[in-house]
């Protein structure tokens, strides 16, 4: 008897452990990949190798745990199409020794990189792309502080300076607003010529920014458990307030989403009929 109670606290430990890790019970396994990816605007030739979870739009974000139709949601400026032509994406995500391989698939109907009171960390009053990355992955919960990272890319095909950005903590300070130093990025937008609908790939060097960003963290190896949050912002001309949030609710890193470095992977086999 008393052993089995012991047995139950245990699980019970590391059900909780694992709930703080993950609060939505919603893995993601980021593959590392065997081989470096072009950075030329295309993902042809690692989407298949990358983490990806299908389509989002907004009928699907409605569904999930972390939907907060407050926050979580897009808006209507003047003659608009239906919401899933509004936005919808697949987003993509690997890794290796040295980057991050940030990638998108985007339909969107207007492309909008203007804001009348622009300032270079403004990225959420544009059309971007950002990845919320906690790395390490720890139970404290933190607004951009140590280890809290956020990388951003405008969707601006002139790429201006702000157009990949890098907010993050360091210890003992909170919400740092700056690009991400040229040198740890790489990234290419190519505009499909269908509406707004565009092509993002980017690689981000982890040593320079994650690294800076905490003590703690260390070169990657599989296994490595990190947080992450997808925002995507789309003003279509509108003021702030339209965008995905996905694995997470905002800023607080302890509603991100639980993200594993994982071995290499290849394509879902389709099977033969
Ligand atoms: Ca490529
Ligand atoms: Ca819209
Ligand atoms: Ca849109
Ligand atoms: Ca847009």
């Amino acid at each position: 008897m008393r052993r089995m109670l012991a047995l139950t606290l245990a699980a019970a430990a590391v059900l909780s452990a694992g709930q703080a890790d993950d609060p939505y019970n919603y893995p993601i396994a980021v593959p590392r990949l065997e081989f470096a990816p072009t950075v030329d605007g295309n993902l042809a030739e690692w989407r298949d190798h990358a983490f990806s979870d299908g389509v989002w739009d907004i009928a699907r974000i409605a569904k999930s745990p972390w939907y907060d139709p407050a926050r979580n949601r897009l808006t209507r400026h003047g003659d608009e199409p239906s919401a899933d032509e509004d936005l919808a994406a697949r987003y993509f995500i690997a890794w290796d020794d040295e980057y991050l391989y940030l990638g998108a698939e985007v339909r969107d109907n207007v492309n909008d990189g203007a804001d009348p009171a622009h300032e270079p960390k403004r990225w959420y009053y544009k059309d971007a792309i950002c990845w919320f990355i906690e790395a390490p992955r720890n139970h404290v919960a933190k607004n951009f502080g140590e280890g809290d990272n956020a990388f951003c890319f405008v969707i601006d095909t002139q790429r201006p300076p702000y157009a990949a950005w890098w907010r993050h903590g360091a210890p003992g300070k909170t919400y740092i607003e700056e690009p991400i130093p040229a040198k740890a990025v790489d990234y290419s937008i190519k505009m499909s010529g269908h509406q707004a609908d565009f092509t993002l790939e980017a690689r981000v060097a982890m040593k320079a920014t994650l690294g800076a960003s905490s003590p703690s963290w260390r070169a990657p190896t599989v296994g490595d458990l990190y947080g992450l949050e997808i925002i995507h912002t789309d003003p279509d001309g509108g003021d702030y307030g339209g965008h995905f949030i996905i694995y997470g609710t905002g800023d607080d890193d302890s509603t991100w989403g639980s993200m594993k470095l994982a071995p290499p992977s290849g394509p879902i086999e389709r099977k033969s009929n």
